[in-house]
C-alpha cells in the first residue's frame, strides 16, 4: 500500500479564509482529488483538536473513496484517532522516531527539511517521504525557515542519492502552473529526481481546484518533454572545429524568420538595441510594461530582461513577463547588470531567479559571480580571489550552467560559455565594444535573436550570435574610415548587417576569424 502512493501531486490544505474563501475544505478536496491529486495532507495549524479530528474524518471518507492517503500534519493523535495513513511532521513537531513508534510500520511518514542534513537525518530515522522546501517565497507561509530555490533542491537530492537512500521526494513552497515543470528539471540530476510537487494555493486558493489539479499533473507528467537537458558531450575542440557546421545555418535561420526580441531594457541601450536587433535580422520590440508579455509570448519570439535600470516597479513587471514566457515556453535571456553593485540589486537577481527559468545568464566576471555566489552552500570557494584565472573562470561557468540547467556566458576579453557540458571560449571582439556604451547590453539582444530560432541547441545559438557580434566588431574597427569609438558605432551596425546578408547569401568567410 504505502508503495503504491503516487506523489506526483500532493495537494496540503490550508483553512484560512483566504485561500479557503468561504468554500468547505472536503468539497474543495474531493474536487482536487478527482482532478488528480495522490496525496492528500490536512493541515491545520490553528484548529482545536475536536474541530481537526471531525474534518480529518470527514476528509478521510472522501480520500478513501478514491484510494488516495490523507495525512495529518503535525498530529499524530488525530491520525491515530482517524485511522488514516500517516502524518507529516516538520522539524519543530514531533520526533520521527517517536512517531513511528505510536503510527506502526505500515503508517506513512513525511518530514519537512530544508538541508542536506535535515535530510539525511529524515531517511535514516525511516522517513518514506521527504517534503524539501521551501522551494520559492510564498504567501502561504510566510514564517519559513529558508527559502533554498531549485539549487537548494538539487543539493539535497544529490546527497540523497549519494548515501543511496530509496525515499520519495516532493518539494514545496509557491509551486504554481508557470514554475512546476521549471523545477522539476532544474533540481534534478541523473541520479535522482523529485517525485512530485506539493502545492496549497495553486488548488486550493482557485475558483476551480479539478480544473487547476488537472493541469498541474498534466504539467507534472510531461516536464520531461518540455524542458531537455542537452545530451552531447562533444569537448571543446571539437565543438570550435565545428563552428562552420552550425553558425551560418542560425544565422540564415534569423535572417529567414526574422524572429521577434522583446527586450525590457534600460533607457541607455534602448535605441542601440533595437538597431543591433534590426542588423541581424531579428524584429525588435521594445516593452518594459509587463503586462504585454502575455500577448508578446505568443508570437514565438524571445525575452530579454536587462536589469540595466532596476526599481520596484521596473522588477515587477520583469517577474510578470518572465512568467509569461515561461509558461509559453519561450526563451528567455538574462542580463544582470550591475548584479553585485548595490543590495537593491543582489536582491533583485534573487528574485528573478526564483521567479523564473532563465535560458541564458549572460553577465561579466562580476555579474556571474554574484548569480553563483546567491546560493550561500554552493560557494565553494570560487569567491575567494579577487579575479579568476581562465581554468577558474572555465569552471565557475560550467558549475553555474550545471546547477541551473541553462546556458551561461561571461564576458570579458575572452568570453566562456557553458551549458554545463560543453563549455569553451572565445577570443574575437575588439577594445572598442568596451569604448562604447552599451555593447554588453545589446549582445544580450543578439543571443535573443538566436536562441529564438534555435532552441534545440541554446548553447550553439549563443555562439553563433557571439560570434557575428564580436567579429563584426573586429571587422568594422579593421576599417580606414573608422577612426575611434564614435566612428566605431555606425561602422559596426553595418558589419552587423554585412555579415548577415552575406552569410545569408552563402559566405562564410568571415568565420575563419573565429578563435
Ligand atoms: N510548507 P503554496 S511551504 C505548507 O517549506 C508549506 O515546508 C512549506 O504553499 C515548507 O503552495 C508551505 O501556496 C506552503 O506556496 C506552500
Ligand atoms: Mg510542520
Amino acid at each position: 500500500m504505502k508503495g503504491d502512493i503516487d506523489y506526483s501531486l500532493y495537494l496540503v490544505t490550508d483553512s484560512t479564509p483566504a485561500i479557503l474563501k468561504g468554500r468547505d475544505l472536503v468539497d474543495v478536496v474531493e474536487a482536487a482529488v478527482k482532478g488528480g491529486v495522490g496525496c492528500v495532507q490536512l493541515r491545520d495549524k490553528t484548529g482545536d483538536t475536536a474541530e481537526l479530528t471531525s474534518i480529518a474524518r470527514r476528509l478521510h471518507e472522501v480520500t478513501r473513496k478514491y484510494r488516495v492517503p490523507l495525512l495529518i500534519n503535525d498530529r499524530v493523535d488525530v491520525a491515530l484517532a482517524v485511522r488514516c495513513e500517516g502524518v507529516h511532521i516538520g522539524q519543530d513537531d514531533m520526533e520521527l522516531a517517536v512517531a513511528r513508534q505510536l503510527l506502526g510500520p505500515d503508517a506513512v511518514i513525511g518530514v519537512t527539511v530544508s538541508t542536506v542534513e535535515e535530510a539525511l537525518r529524515a531517511c535514516e530515522g525511516g522517513a518514506d517521504y521527504l517534503g524539501i522546501g521551501t522551494v520559492y517565497a510564498t504567501a502561504t507561509k510566510t514564517n519559513t525557515k529558508n527559502i533554498i530555490g531549485a539549487a537548494g533542491v538539487q543539493e539535497i537530492l544529490g546527497a540523497i542519492a549519494e548515501v543511496g537512500a530509496s525515499v520519495q521526494t516532493v518539494c514545496i513552497g509557491g509551486i504554481d502552473e508557470s514554475n512546476v515543470q521549471r523545477i522539476l528539471y532544474q533540481s534534478g540530476s541523473p541520479q535522482k529526481a523529485l517525485d512530485g510537487v506539493a502545492l496549497v494555493s495553486a488548488i486550493v486558493g482557485v475558483p476551480d481546484p479539478e480544473a487547476a489539479a488537472r493541469n498541474l499533473l498534466s504539467l507534472v507528467k510531461t516536464h520531461a518533454d518540455s524542458y531537455k537537458t542537452p545530451t552531447r558531450t562533444e569537448s571543446d575542440t571539437v565543438i570550435r572545429s565545428d563552428f562552420g557546421l552550425f553558425v551560418p545555418a542560425i544565422i540564415k535561420k534569423i535572417h529567414g524568420n526574422t524572429p521577434l526580441s522583446h527586450n525590457m531594457t534600460n533607457l541607455v541601450v534602448q535605441n542601440f538595441a533595437a538597431n543591433v536587433a534590426l542588423a541581424i535580422g531579428a524584429s525588435p520590440i521594445m516593452a518594459n510594461y509587463g503586462e504585454e508579455a502575455a500577448d508578446l509570448c505568443k508570437l514565438g519570439g524571445s525575452l530579454v530582461i536587462n536589469m540595466g535600470s532596476v526599481d520596484p516597479v521596473g522588477l515587477a513587471n520583469y517577474v510578470k513577463a518572465l512568467k509569461a514566457y515561461n509558461i509559453a515556453r519561450q526563451p528567455v535571456v538574462f542580463d544582470p547588470v550591475g548584479a553585485g553593485a548595490t543590495a537593491v540589486r543582489r536582491a533583485a537577481v534573487k528574485t528573478i531567479m526564483a521567479e523564473g527559468y532563465l535560458d541564458v545568464i549572460k553577465g561579466n566576471e562580476g555579474e556571474i559571480r554574484t548569480v553563483w555566489g546567491n546560493h550561500e552552500a554552493q560557494q565553494r570557494g570560487v569567491d575567494s580571489s579577487s579575479t579568476l584565472d581562465t581554468d577558474q573562470k572555465t569552471a565557475l561557468v560550467a558549475a553555474l550552467a550545471t546547477r541551473e540547467k541553462n546556458v551561461i556566458i561571461m564576458t570579458g576579453k575572452s568570453d566562456f560559455v557553458s551549458d554545463g557540458q560543453r563549455t569553451f571560449r572565445i577570443d574575437n571582439g575588439h577594445e572598442y565594444l568596451g569604448a562604447v556604451t552599451g555593447t554588453g547590453c545589446v549582445l544580450g539582444t543578439a543571443i535573443s535573436a538566436a536562441i529564438a530560432v534555435y532552441e534545440e541547441d541554446k548553447l550553439e545559438a549563443a555562439v553563433a550570435a557571439m560570434l557575428l557580434f564580436e567579429i563584426a566588431a573586429e571587422v568594422a574597427a579593421a576599417r580606414a574610415d573608422v577612426k575611434g569609438p564614435g566612428t566605431f558605432l555606425p561602422a559596426f551596425l553595418d558589419e552587423l548587417y554585412n555579415l548577415r546578408q552575406a552569410t545569408a547569401r552563402g559566405e562564410v568567410g568571415w568565420l575563419q576569424r573565429a578563435k
